[in-house]
């Protein structure tokens, strides 16, 4: 084995011949260099399940008596995509009303948004336009020469729910959808529509991933960051 920027390679296990050099070995073993940092928001009604599906996303299982959440709560994950390596910061913000005086100030610096609502509680998804019209307002505030809608997942939770037979008038897929749609072209942001159960974990992961896949498209849009000097503010 042999020591590279950031740990040792066991090289007896890889086809050393087919490695061109060290550098190449170290990016196989570790990832390109060059981490990239992202700041993921959750927002949606009290008890959609944010939480959770952060809880599973982090490998920390799933429990029926979560707490709800007081304030704003943090999280980080890293990971990989495309090679690259990535570190995801979760701001996980308390969907009670009695919060939102709290809340205005974490939408700032934010790379992407999660609009959480249950598939099985109605008015968990008529309150999602306003969860996003807050969230992008507050944003427009942050330092972008120029404002380009978040990359941003529309996550219909609870979706072991749905077939259960004990709600009436759940939302269906076709209506989350549609709903996307509509913000993609309103905010003129890139919207992805997931549907999720944080209890099986079904498409927690995907969620995470095709959103990271969105913010690194992003990236190479975004104007750079305009720093303001303090007499400026
Ligand atoms: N069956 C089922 N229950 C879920 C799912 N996700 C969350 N729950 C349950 O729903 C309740 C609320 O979940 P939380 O994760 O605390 O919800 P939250 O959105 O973080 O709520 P606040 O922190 O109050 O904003 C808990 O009892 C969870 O166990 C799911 O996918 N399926
Ligand atoms: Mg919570």
């Amino acid at each position: 084995m042999f020591i590279c920027l950031g740990g040792i390679v066991p090289y007896n296990n890889i086809q050393v011949e087919s490695i061109i050099n060290i550098q190449e070995l170290c990016v196989m073993t570790f990832g390109v260099p060059g981490d990239r940092t992202y700041k993921l928001v959750l927002i949606g009604d009290g008890a959609v399940g944010k939480t959770s599906i952060r809880e599973r996303y982090l490998g920390r299982g799933f429990k029926r008596s979560q707490l709800a959440t007081i304030g704003v709560d943090f999280a980080q994950k890293y990971t990989s995509y495309g090679g690259v390596n990535v570190r995801h910061i979760i701001w996980d913000l308390a969907g009670q009303p009695s919060y939102a005086s709290v809340r205005r100030h974490y939408y700032q610096g934010s790379s992407a948004i999660l609009l959480v609502y249950s598939v099985v509680e109605r008015e968990s998804f008529d309150n999602a336009t306003k969860w996003l019209v807050e969230a992008h307002k507050h944003l427009r505030g942050a330092d972008w020469s120029g404002w380009q809608g978040l990359p941003t997942a529309v996550i219909g939770n609870k979706i072991d729910l749905r077939d259960s037979g004990e709600f009436e008038d759940v939302v269906e897929t076709l209506e989350g959808h549609a709903f996307a749609e509509y913000f993609a072209e309103r905010l003129d942001a890139p919207v992805l529509y997931k549907e999720t159960s944080a209890l099986t974990g079904e498409n927690i992961n995907d969620t995470f991933s095709e959103l990271t896949g969105l913010m690194f498209e992003a990236d190479g849009k975004r104007p750079p960051r305009t720093v303001k000097s303090a007499n400026e503010e």
